[in-house]
């Protein structure tokens, strides 16, 4: 039976009620979620696709975003401020705006971002050979980290997809990455020095990288690249610095996400997550968490758990083309909060489960046998590597609930 417009929507309500399962606002809120303006305002435009939703104002965004219990917005300088008022009255009173409708609303603004990559003026980088443009850039980094005071953020997050080329040959790498540090060194004085007008903290400057897209080859591809960034000596405030990798964005070069969090973590520069999901080796495809790798997202966040992270989950996704207006805040921020925060409990199932523990606890202790040679340490240890399979095989369990007896056999 075909159906209206309304019936559609009745329709869509009433399955996503049986559906079940939706944490309160007061639940979701405990953790610290943010959501992106720029994620909630995205009409569903790209290289080769018509937008497919009308614009959303920030105020709509916060209000919606405290009703479904998201605590934490972050956004693009220009997501909110047009270029023609940028550093100017027409700035002042939009921050204004925003401050007020968070307060309204009850909600934190978490993080603030520089859009390097838009605009034309970004057509050769934002740390380009003409000197202007990077001191444009400069200029834009540091206006970025004095609307994130005024908001009251601790993070500013910065993804330089478009510091890279489409010649071989005609940018010189090594200049180029020495003049994105300048630009670093601008924005952490720059807080610096309003932090200390303010009498507030400095912030926490976190570094996203994307292997591909938009320019044809990346300066800083990925997180381990921007690591070593950021230890080159380049940098004036090396500790302020870290990294925010996004989930996807790691897939996307083929690695494992959990490696490369694991690397951060190390180094102690795990500050901020974007999270969401995609494929292995295809583009930015940014849908929301859990619904592509849900197994290596309960893994990714027994990781997190089990080093105590506390940064911030920022749901860096896109609703996707076929989600209406109204889908966006009905279905694809509560639906990707919560399967967040089951995979979230699910992740402490795991670091409290009797099998896993008792598995992992042997597998530490070993056989006991002398270390002398390979043969005789092999046949001492060779029963207890089954554990690795059946360590798998319990976790597969926990992820579709089986350890607590549920079964498809008939
Ligand atoms: C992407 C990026 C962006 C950045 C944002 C913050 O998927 O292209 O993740 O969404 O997170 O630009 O600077
Ligand atoms: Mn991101
Ligand atoms: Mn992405």
């Amino acid at each position: 039976m075909p159906l209206s417009i309304d019936q559609q929507r009745a329709l869509v309500s009433r399955l996503t009620a049986a559906c079940g399962g939706a944490y309160s606002p007061e639940q979701r809120r405990k953790y610290f979620i943010s959501g992106p303006q720029w994620a909630a305002a995205y009409e569903g435009n790209a290289i080769f696709h018509a937008p497919t939703r009308r614009p959303v104002h920030f105020e709509t965004v916060i209000e919606k975003y405290a009703a479904l219990g998201i605590g934490h917005w972050t956004t693009h300088d220009t997501d909110v401020i047009p270029y023609e008022h940028l550093g100017k009255d027409g700035q002042h009173e939009i921050v204004g705006r925003i401050g007020e409708s968070l307060r309204k609303h009850g909600l934190a603004c978490s993080m603030v971002t520089t859009e390097t990559f838009h605009h034309a003026v970004f057509a050769g980088g934002p740390a380009g050979e003409q000197l202007e443009v990077r001191q444009y850039s400069q200029w834009r980094l540091r206006n970025t980290v004095a609307i994130g005071h005024e908001l009251g953020a601790s993070y500013v997050v910065y993804w330089p997809g478009s510091l890279g080329y489409q010649f071989q040959g005609i940018v010189d790498e090594v200049q180029t990455l020495k003049w994105f540090a300048e630009g670093m060194n601008a924005a952490c004085d720059a807080d610096i020095e309003i932090a200390k007008a303010k009498g507030r903290n400095t912030m926490l400057h976190c570094m996203e990288a994307k292997p591909f897209e938009p320019q044809a080859e990346i300066l800083l591809p990925t997180s381990d690249a921007m690591l070593a960034w950021i230890f080159s000596g380049q940098l004036k405030h090396p500790e302020m610095v870290g990294l925010n990798p996004e989930y996807l964005h790691e897939l996307m070069w083929g690695g494992a996400v959990r490696a490369s969090l694991a690397r951060a973590l190390m180094c102690g520069k795990l500050f901020h997550f974007d999270i969401n999901d995609g494929y292995r080796l295809k583009h930015d495809v940014d849908i929301a968490v859990g619904l592509v790798n849900p197994l290596d997202w309960l893994n990714v966040l027994v990781l997190l758990r089990t080093y105590n992270y506390n940064g911030p989950f920022n749901l860096d996704f896109k609703p996707p083309r076929t989600t209406s207006n109204e889908g966006v805040f009905d279905i694809s921020f509560p639906t990707a909060i919560d399967r967040f925060i089951t995979l979230w409990e699910m992740a402490g199932e795991v670091m409290a489960d009797p099998i896993l523990s008792e598995a992992s606890a042997a597998l530490r202790d070993g056989s006991g046998v002398a270390p002398t040679d390979a043969n005789s340490i092999f046949e001492a240890n060779k029963e207890l590597w089954n554990l690795h399979e059946l360590m798998a095989h319990r976790l597969f369990q926990i992820l579709v609930g089986a350890h607590k007896g549920r079964t498809f056999s008939l």
